[in-house]
Order: structure tokens, then sequence, then C-alpha cells
């Protein structure tokens, strides 16, 4: 059997995906509509041809320019939906969503708000679907730490609806130290820990990371390659690393797809996963990930499998989901 239908077939999870990062140029025209909102680019064209991106910050630009649309309960909802309506399609069975609600708070979105139309569209995943999804916070890196705590104070009224934390954009510069308290009072009121990590930044915030704010798993983390002691580490505490090949080679982190680090990552014996990050901007959902990275640098369906396992037990599902699974 081929292998890319081997790919799109086989169940997996998903465990990196900024929901923001979902978002359509189309659905982003009809948001503006809808609301009223401005854009700066005159149809859907123009906004697809400002994808021309050359680094990570060149990419958050757009991006946040393009989640100002997002005003109403239903808005963050539609959005999720058509996330999950993929997903489902794509044979994920699992997806753990990272939101970003400082992006919406500073526009003077209210937090409930975002977190109610992200959770509504969850719960409905999981009826309709079978898809079983859950939220991850994340805390913008380039702002200060008092504004994650105030965030953080924000969400607590709604902390049944989502699962844990994590922390993003920039990265270089804001590394994991600054978020060393907020990370201790996520850890003591029970949430789950991530961070992105190895990105851009060096092995060092993959350290800090863990040993700093005692994060669970590492998003992106493929930085740590230039550090044997941090990949026998990573290898031995089964710390899962959560990878994007596409968004890697659009923030030309590798320049070309067949330089990509992934199977190295896997033959060290990491529990290395294939996610999509911020598909709508990166050329590509999650099996497009997977297809077109086996394609470059020739991984087969032993890799396809443990792909898939890595990504199950990876994933903050509970035992029972994950024996179901495995
Ligand atoms: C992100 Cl690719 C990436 N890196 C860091 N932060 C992000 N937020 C959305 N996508
Ligand atoms: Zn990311």
């Amino acid at each position: 059997e081929r292998l890319p239908e081997l790919l799109a077939a086989m169940p997996k999870a998903e465990l990196h995906i900024h929901i923001e990062g979902s978002l359509e140029p189309e659905l982003i025209f009809a948001l503006a509509q809808r609301n009223g909102v401005a854009l700066a680019y005159p149809d859907v064209q123009a906004l697809r041809d400002a994808y021309a991106f050359t680094n990570l910050q060149s990419f958050l630009d757009i991006y946040y320019a393009g989640a100002s649309v997002l005003i109403e309960e239903q808005d963050f909802y539609d959005m999720a939906w058509a996330y999950l309506r993929k997903a489902a399609e794509e044979n994920v069975r699992r997806t753990e969503l990272f939101f970003d609600p400082q992006t919406h708070t500073a526009r003077g979105v209210a937090m409930a708000t975002v977190i109610n139309g992200l959770h509504r569209a969850c719960e409905d995943a999981r009826e309709k679907l079978g898809v079983d999804a859950a939220l991850i916070l994340c805390f913008l890196r380039h702002l200060s730490e008092d504004a994650a705590f105030e965030t953080l104070e924000q969400a607590l009224p709604l902390r049944d609806k989502f699962i844990g934390v994590g922390l993003d954009s920039s990265e270089l510069g804001h590394p994991p130290e600054k978020f060393v308290r907020v990370f201790a009072r996520c850890r003591q009121l029970g949430f789950r820990l991530v961070a992105h990590a190895g990105e851009e930044g060096p092995a060092a915030y993959v350290w800090s990371a863990l040993d700093a704010l005692h994060v669970e798993r590492i998003d992106h983390g493929v930085q740590s390659i230039h550090d044997a002691d941090l990949m026998r580490r990573l290898a031995q505490e089964g710390i899962p690393l959560t990878v994007c090949p596409l968004s890697n080679l659009k923030l030309r982190v590798f320049e070309d797809l067949r330089q990509h680090n992934l199977g190295q990552l896997l033959e060290a014996g990491l529990v290395a996963t294939i996610n999509s990050d911020d598909p709508a901007y990166f050329g590509g959902y999650l099996n497009q990930n997977f297809i077109e990275t086996f394609d470059a640098t020739g991984l087969g369906a032993r890799q396809a499998w443990q792909l898939a396992t890595n990504s199950f037990t990876g994933s903050f599902a509970d035992a029972q989901a994950k024996r179901r699974w495995c």
C-alpha cells in the first residue's frame, strides 16, 4: 500500500496547533465583514500574497493582524469548528488546541467570550465528530510576567474549560526564566504545562523550560539536536517534542524539508511527534505535514507507526482513552 494513504488513514493525535493559526483567509474576510472590522488587504488573494515569511517575527505580525477579526463568541466557535471538522477528516482522534487570549483581551474582547466559544466547539467535536479536543491557554512571552498573571486571573473562573498552559510568541530574548513564577502558580493549580522552546531559540531554552518551568512537553525543540546531554535527557525522561515540519520550513528554521532533523530525533529515541502549528499560514494541515515530511526525508511505515504512537502517549488524554488508541 502507498505511504501517503497510510499516513492519511492512520489514527493520530495533534498536540501543537494554534487555533488562531487555523483561520483561513476566506474566514478572516467573512468575519471582518460580519464584524465591520477593516483589514489592511483588499481581498483574499492580497492577504495570501502577504504570507511570505522570513522568520518567526515576520509571521507573528501577520498572524496577530488576522486574529483581529475575532470579536464575538460565535467567531471563536466558527474558527475552532472549521479546524475540528478538518481534523476529523484527517483521522485525528485527539487534539490539544493552543489559544492566545492576550491577543484578544488586548482588543477589549472578554476572556469568557474567547474560552466559551472555543470550549463549545470542543464539546460539539466530541459529540458530533468523535474527536476528543482540549484547550491549552498560552501566555505571550513578548509580554511581561505580570501580564501573564493578569491573564491567568481572568481565566481562573473558567478553569474547568482548559487543561493546561503554554508559552508562545517571539522566543529570542524571552527565555523561559522570565515566566518562572507564573508557571509555578499554574503548576500549583494543577494545570498541565508546556512551552515553546528550541524553535529559533537555543537548546539552553529547552533546559530552562524543563528545569525552571517544569514543563511536561516541549513545543518544537528541534534545536535540542545541538546538545548531546539534552538529547540523552529528553530520551531518558520520555519528554515529548511537538515538531512542526512545514512551520519550520516556512519560517526558515530549516532551509529545505530534506534537511529536517525529525528522523534523527526519532533515531535518538525521542518521543517526537508531527504537528501543523499554524496550518492556514504554513501550507498544510496535519496530513500534509506527514506526507511532505515523509516524502522529503525518506521515512517509512515503521516511523509512521512510531509517530502515531508517540502522538497518543505524548497527549494529555486520560489513561483509559490512551489505552483505547494504543
Ligand atoms: C507560533 Cl510557529 C509559532 N512560534 C511561536 N509562537 C507562535 N504562535 C503561533 N505560532
Ligand atoms: Zn507553535
